[in-house]
């Protein structure tokens, strides 16, 4: 029995680490895209996930490490992170295992040798690579039609040309920032006024329905703060009843909530400045029954929350939750959640996504999170074995395919 569980382990972890994956959200972008898409060693330093941890160590005032180049804050945050201390945070040993795993040796400590070894490479090298080290095998970007590098893209007819990279169109400032969004709206030639009046509804839906098209847009997504409440009297609910709901619904695809996100908590970070915001579920909850046609995809933001989200995806399939997200995608929360989230739900959720915004993090968050669903995963076959029930490795590559990719497809109603 013993060697028979060492075996069944061994399988399911080999497994976990190496099945291709489907990487539903993220801010990556193809090679298209010229400077959007961030890679390299200084990209990966001043990453906002090191940028917060490196002014825990520092009295710099913001501003002065603000205007320095690129360069000058990667050497800073290199310095106080892994020089002066150990990287033993989830996005510092990141990196150290980002640099090892595409064959750089970590053991100088120099900096400027590891620039040196990616100066070698080309963007198109560097992606190719990086996507078979992490086998993944497609990746869902975030495309905003109001980001004026992005647009042109995408004008340019440029959008949508690398069939590895897909699109998903985001939503933000129409709903969290009305005011911007009409401007940038009118800019387009969509005649919208900030009073809600028939019009600017036509004119907003006719925005997303061409965008949509124009992206090949696999579903509409929006991150939201934690007292994001439904119904309720605000510009949301309308936009949301009037408008999102009914073009996802006559477009046939689902609407991605990332909730729980206070934008700005200290404005001084920049990027690096977001909290975490506990968030009210019953605002979900409303939605998923007010609107059984729709499909919800959803993660939250804060730890407290996402027991009760689980539970929410046992009452209503038309919500499919997704990942860990940003401060949750560390070792013990992704080994927590994954655990309740199997032992609620079955394989019927997606247990990772990466959030990657520079291009060779794809290797570490998807290291890290695969050996941990392997584990978890195992540990339930093991469960079962004792009580007589035999996995095949067909079926344990099946139970991680619809986790890794086939659940999302599925969902989105374009299974390959
Ligand atoms: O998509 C989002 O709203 C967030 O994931 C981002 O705003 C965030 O900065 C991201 O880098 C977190 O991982
Ligand atoms: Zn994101």
């Amino acid at each position: 029995m013993n060697e028979e569980i060492r075996q069944l382990r061994e399988r399911t972890v080999h497994l976990a680490n190496t099945l291709p994956v489907t990487d539903m959200h993220t801010h990556l972008y193809a090679p298209e895209y010229g400077e959007l898409l961030l890679w390299g060693v200084d990209e990966l330093l001043v990453y906002h996930y090191l940028v917060s941890e490196s002014f825990r160590r520092t009295d710099q005032p913001y501003d002065e490490f603000w205007s320095l180049s690129k360069k000058e804050q990667a050497d800073l945050i290199w310095q106080r992170l892994f020089v002066d201390h150990s990287p033993v945070s989830e996005a510092a040993s990141g990196f150290i295992t980002m640099l090892n795993r595409l064959g750089i040796d970590v053991s100088s400590r120099n900096l400027d040798d590891y620039r040196e070894a990616f100066a070698k490479r080309s963007v198109n090298e560097q992606v190719d690579a990086v996507m078979e080290i992490a086998k993944v095998e497609r990746i869902v970007m975030t495309n905003d039609p109001f980001d004026p590098l992005e647009r042109p893209v995408w004008e340019a007819g440029n959008g949508k040309k690398d069939p590895r990279f897909y699109a998903a169109l985001r939503v933000d400032s129409l709903l969290n920032n009305w005011p911007f969004a009409v401007q940038e709206l009118n800019k387009q030639g969509y005649l919208v006024e900030e009073a809600w009046t028939e019009g600017t509804k036509n004119e907003v839906r006719r925005f997303l329905k061409e965008w949509i098209i124009r992206m090949d847009a696999l579903y509409l997504a929006v991150s939201m703060p934690g007292d994001f409440a439904y119904p309720a009297e605000h510009h949301r609910t309308s936009m949301i009843d009037e408008v999102m709901i009914p073009v996802c619904q006559e477009q046939g695809i689902p609407f991605a909530l990332m909730i729980g996100v206070r934008r700005a908590s200290n404005p001084g970070l920049k990027l690096a400045g977001d909290m975490s915001m506990k968030s009210d579920v019953s605002a979900m909850e409303a939605l998923c029954r007010k609107y059984p046609e729709q499909k919800f995809i959803v993660t939250m933001l804060a730890r407290e929350n996402q027991h009760e989200l689980a539970v929410l995806a046992r009452k209503f399939r038309n919500l499919m939750i997704f990942g860990c997200w940003w401060f949750l995608n560390t070792d013990s929360i992704v080994e927590e959640m994954t655990r309740f989230r199997i032992e609620l739900l079955g394989t019927t959720m997606i247990p990772i996504h990466s959030d990657c915004r520079v291009f060779e993090q794809l290797i570490y968050k998807w290291e890290y999170s695969r050996k941990i669903v392997g584990e978890v995963l195992a540990d339930k076959y093991v469960k079962l074995l004792e009580s007589g029930w035999r996995v095949t490795d067909e079926e344990i590559k099946r139970d991680l395919e619809d986790m890794y990719h086939r659940n999302f497809w599925r969902f989105l109603g374009r299974e390959a």
